[in-house]
């Protein structure tokens, strides 16, 4: 049997698709997003799955993929297309290959125009297909950066996505409508760019006075993600041994109304607040604005201590901490979240940490 998810990244409005065959739990996921990571191990743990590897469908303009970091945590491969140009992928994929998963495959299509290494995945029945940025639900990818080229995308869509079975379902990177799937018939007849009766001569005029704001995210996005999301670099995003195990779960991994959780763990043989090393969940009064690693050492309760984030994106910006002592960490306050923090001065000698898992701003 064909396991399915597909999950949503809210900061970017990204899905990422995991996909598995029951028969022999062998699983890939399409577009992780760095943040996400940790939700999408969890879920593969608790469906106990065997990842084996990630297929990023495009270089992401507007999010950091979790590709190098599943492949660190998991032990998967990462494949993107050769045209992408990215660096360290441990296979490179071109237009007919097969991404095998137990009894299942994906078959890759070449889809430019979004960008010139643009990929769209075909199920092996042509029962599902995954669009990226080239065909999103009712729209497109935008063609204005990255090589972007609007008639090679019109050419695209209509010769490798339109020529599906209408009944195959297609599932695109992104919907910023709270749209989910559509189907390669009623995307043919009825998407406003580039179905119907619209040629490419409409679809090009029509790319052209999009004018939209650039990605948030772009000056980091692309350059991390022409190296498949490394963030090796960054000494902050290295595990740092001696930190008692920490397990997950998938509901936990969604953060959401406003109260915060947190979850606390100390340094090996450093007892936590219940006398153990390690896990310790517990309910915090207020709600937090932001999620991530924070580090401390015991020390007295202090106000506005000054935390970093490990993002590349603000690793120059100080949060402030609304609150420290012991036994509760600080607010952060960072634009992007959930990511690893460390208290700036103390972190290399810290004896516990906190993840945040709460409200995004
Ligand atoms: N506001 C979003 C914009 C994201 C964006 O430009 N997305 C690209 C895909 S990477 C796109 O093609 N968007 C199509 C659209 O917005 O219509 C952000 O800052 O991340
Ligand atoms: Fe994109």
């Amino acid at each position: 049997m064909l396991i399915f998810r597909q999950l949503f990244d809210q900061q970017s409005s990204t899905y990422t698709y995991l996909l598995a065959d029951s028969a022999t739990a062998e699983a890939v996921l399409i577009d992780p997003v760095f943040e996400q990571v940790r939700r999408d191990m969890a879920l593969i743990e608790e469906l106990r799955l065997r990842l084996l590897y990630t297929i990023d469908t495009h270089i992401h303009a507007d999010h950091v993929t979790g590709a190098w970091m599943l492949k660190r945590r998991t032990g998967s491969q990462i494949a993107i297309s050769a045209a992408s140009g990215a660096e360290g992928a441990d296979r490179y994929l071109s237009h007919g290959d097969r991404c095998g998963f137990g009894t299942r495959h994906l078959t890759v299509r070449a889809t430019p125009g979004h960008t010139n290494g643009c990929i769209s995945l075909v199920l092996d029945d042509e029962t599902m297909a995954f669009t990226g940025d080239c065909l999103l639900i009712r729209g497109t990818g935008r063609t204005d950066f990255q090589s972007g080229d609007a008639r090679a995308m019109f050419r695209a869509v209509h010769e490798q996505i339109f020529t599906l079975p209408d009944t195959c379902l297609l599932y695109p990177a992104h919907d910023y409508r709270g749209l989910t799937v559509t189907s390669a018939g009623e995307e043919r007849r009825f998407n406003p760019r580039l179905g119907g009766e619209l040629c490419e001569d409409d679809f090009a005029v029509y790319m052209t006075n999009l004018r939209l704001p650039h990605p948030r995210q772009i000056d980091v996005a692309v350059p991390a993600n022409l190296k498949c999301g490394i963030a090796a670099s960054d000494p902050t995003q290295m595990e740092e041994p001696g930190w008692a195990p920490l397990t997950y779960n998938f509901a936990e991994a969604h953060f959401s109304g406003r109260a915060g959780r947190a979850y606390q763990r100390t340094r090996a043989g450093t007892p936590g607040r219940d006398g153990l090393p390690g896990r310790r969940t517990f309910s915090t009064s207020h709600g937090y604005p932001a999620a991530g690693w924070i580090r401390g050492r015991r020390q007295p309760r202090r106000r506005h201590a000054p935390l970093a984030c490990g993002r590349p994106c603000c690793r120059e910006r100080e949060h402030v901490g609304a609150s420290s002592n012991d036994d509760e960490p600080s607010a952060v306050h960072c634009p992007f979240s959930p990511y690893i923090g460390t208290e700036k001065p103390n972190g290399r000698n810290a004896t516990r940490e906190w993840l945040l898992v709460a409200d995004v701003i």
